[in-house]
């Protein structure tokens, strides 16, 4: 491959519902895309950092300046014999996860429109249907969290997570539990709690919680792995996991006993498989996280899930819950028994809609 152009868009897509977290609130979604082309045919990917460094340290614009300054420079007009060579090149650059992640997913996508495969093919995925679970943010009041519980139990969703902060947090776990006994249910902290708090995460313990997600600081695996000893809901980790070394890692000393995973956060496609290999061979459950993505990325998401590794139900949910109009048409549904189909089109598999991202254009560059 020749990657002729590159194209990085800035967009701004209103969100239908404020979404919050230990560490926030969204109201407006502000990413990045990126577009690569070769010979007419152009692959697409999103970016998952945000305006801020408040999930992990990358922001929009750090990202910006690793592409346009050091990782675009290294694919144009270089030979390439294939996504799963990029991890290589990029290599020498330390950290950057979600700029290396937005490149390389786009040379993946653009690399299945040319052979007119869809993306999972290329991955190894089964296609099919995807398990979806889905994230519902912090809410004003118990009431209205129960009505948002209700609201997507009836939707489908096989498993429901909720995001705690200290202070809203066993309350909410009894008050859904005193509704829904058998739910599937999880709560992610998005790493708000330290070992101060191992008595709220031992009383934990009495709710039957598939688990409880990055409830520590986002650069440890050490406080992860005595709190997992300590308490039995399994530990996930999110905020954590960097590549698959790292799930190899935090395996090694317990410091979880299942994986979230983000292409963004682990660098690419190419890492996300190695990832996926190991948590299979060693049996650990593993699932697909979720950035409040637009179609481009939310479908890329769907294409990875159906790789076998993927044994939980991941955070991808309908297109619907976030935006009024997504950037894909069709966007993303998700079926009465909580499903989702894999699509069979070549890339991504649905349309992109051009006009759609150019009226949610903040600001575009081209590099040839
Ligand atoms: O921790 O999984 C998280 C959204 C933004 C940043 C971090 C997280 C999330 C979610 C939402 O939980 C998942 C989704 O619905 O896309
Ligand atoms: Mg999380």
């Amino acid at each position: 491959m020749k990657i002729e152009r590159v194209e990085v868009r800035g967009l701004t897509l209103p969100l239908k519902h404020p979404f919050e977290t230990s560490f926030g609130e969204t109201s407006q979604k502000e990413f990045l895309l990126v577009a690569v082309s070769e010979g007419g045919e152009t692959g697409w990917a999103e970016c998952v950092t945000e305006r801020d460094p408040d999930y992990l340290p990358e922001t929009n614009k750090t990202v910006l300046h690793i592409l346009k300054d050091i990782l675009i420079p290294s694919v144009l007009h270089q030979e390439i014999a294939g996504p799963e060579d990029l991890r290589g090149r990029f290599a020498r650059v330390r950290g950057h996860q979600m700029a290396k992640a937005a490149l390389e997913m786009a040379i993946w996508e653009l690399r299945a429109r040319q052979e007119g495969l869809p993306l999972y093919k290329l991955l190894g995925g089964r296609g099919g249907r995807i398990r979806s679970g889905v994230s519902i943010g912090l809410q004003k009041d118990t009431g209205a969290l129960l009505r948002a519980v209700e609201t997507e139990v009836g939707a489908g969703y096989q498993r429901i997570k909720i995001k705690i902060k200290p202070g809203r947090d066993r309350d909410l776990v009894q008050a859904i539990r005193g509704h829904f006994p058998a739910l599937p249910l999880m709560v992610d902290a998005n790493s708000a709690y330290s070992l101060s708090d191992l008595g709220l995460f031992q009383s934990l313990d009495a709710y039957d919680l598939m688990m409880v997600e990055q409830p520590l600081a986002w650069d440890d695996m050490v406080d992860h792995a005595t709190l997992q000893r300590s308490i039995k809901t399994p530990v996930c980790l999110d905020e954590s996991i960097h590549s698959a070394a790292d799930v190899r890692r935090a395996y090694s000393i317990g410091a979880c006993r299942i994986v979230n995973l983000k292409v963004g956060r682990v660098g690419g496609l190419a890492e996300a498989r190695d990832l996926e290999k190991f948590c299979r061979e060693k049996e650990i459950p593993l699932w697909c996280g979720g950035m409040l993505e637009s179609g481009i990325g939310r479908l890329a998401n769907v294409h990875l899930q159906s790789l076998p590794g993927f044994t939980l139900p991941g955070d991808t949910s309908a297109s619907a819950r976030y935006f009024h109009e997504d950037l894909i048409d069709p966007p993303v549904t998700v079926a009465p028994d909580g499903t989702i189909a894999v699509p069979e089109a070549p890339g991504i598999g649905h349309s992109v809609i051009l006009s759609r991202i150019e009226r949610a254009t903040l600001f575009r560059e081209t590099y040839r």
